[in-house]
């Protein structure tokens, strides 16, 4: 480290907001709660990426439209893949805290209509990638996090830029927008016997990542 004082906060591009528990133990603990009627009426499933292999973490989603992968590409489904059925509804509180720190970031009315829900177990992980699936651009993105501790690296616009590493703690809230929505990022590393919480839908070391979009 070059520069005196730098660990007493991180230095992030323009259009990333970092709100550090912003989802109070309490609030994690209903969202979790949620989270868990969102597993039940869509269950995880493991996407087969296009290239062939499949992804590590499962996911389900909630909201209108899921994103889902198969042989045939990336994309968004109005339905889940095994059952058929409607995705569930975004939960309540993520989409009102969602609301409020998308305002503070500064873009506005943040209308999502698509919750990417990804299950990290103990050895999970997420290669560098970008979210270039959706219709409109101008519309940011929102992570939540839970359970344990990740290494989330952020890069830039190009897959070979270098990357900033930054950890993401339980109740952690980011919003990328602006110049910052089509960075390259991905998790690293999930860090064993960090998780200030205990809940029945969270993996043995795991951790619980929900993403919100603006899909169409
Ligand atoms: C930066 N999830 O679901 S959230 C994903 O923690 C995804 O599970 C990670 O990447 C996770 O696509 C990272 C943080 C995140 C999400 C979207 C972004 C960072 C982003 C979009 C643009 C730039
Ligand atoms: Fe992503």
């Amino acid at each position: 480290m070059t520069t005196l004082f730098a660990d007493l906060a991180d230095v992030l591009p323009d259009g990333v907001a970092v709100f550090r528990g912003a989802v109070t133990p309490a609030e994690q603990r209903v969202v979790l709660n949620d989270v868990a009627r969102v597993i039940e009426e869509a269950p995880l499933f493991r996407p087969q990426m296009p290239t062939g292999p499949y992804m590590i973490n499962r996911l389900t989603n909630c909201g209108r439209l899921g994103w889902y992968s198969d042989k045939r590409g990336y994309r968004y489904e109005p339905a889940h893949p095994e059952t058929g059925k409607p995705w569930p509804a975004i939960p309540p509180l993520v989409l009102e805290i969602a609301h409020e720190l998308v305002r503070k970031a500064g873009f506005g009315d943040f209308e999502p209509d698509a919750c990417l829900v990804n299950v990290y177990a103990a050895d999970g992980k997420l290669s560098l990638h970008r979210d270039y699936d959706e219709a409109d651009f101008n519309w940011p993105i929102v992570s939540f996090s839970f359970g344990n501790d990740a290494d989330f690296a952020l890069g830039g616009l190009k897959r070979s830029d270098k990357t900033q590493s930054l950890t993401l703690h339980s109740g952690d809230v980011m919003v990328f927008g602006g110049p910052s929505r089509l960075r390259y990022h991905g998790v690293k590393k999930i860090r064993p016997g960090t998780s200030p919480i205990v809940h029945s839908v969270l993996p043995e070391e795991g951790r619980i990542n929900l993403t919100l979009r603006r899909a169409r």
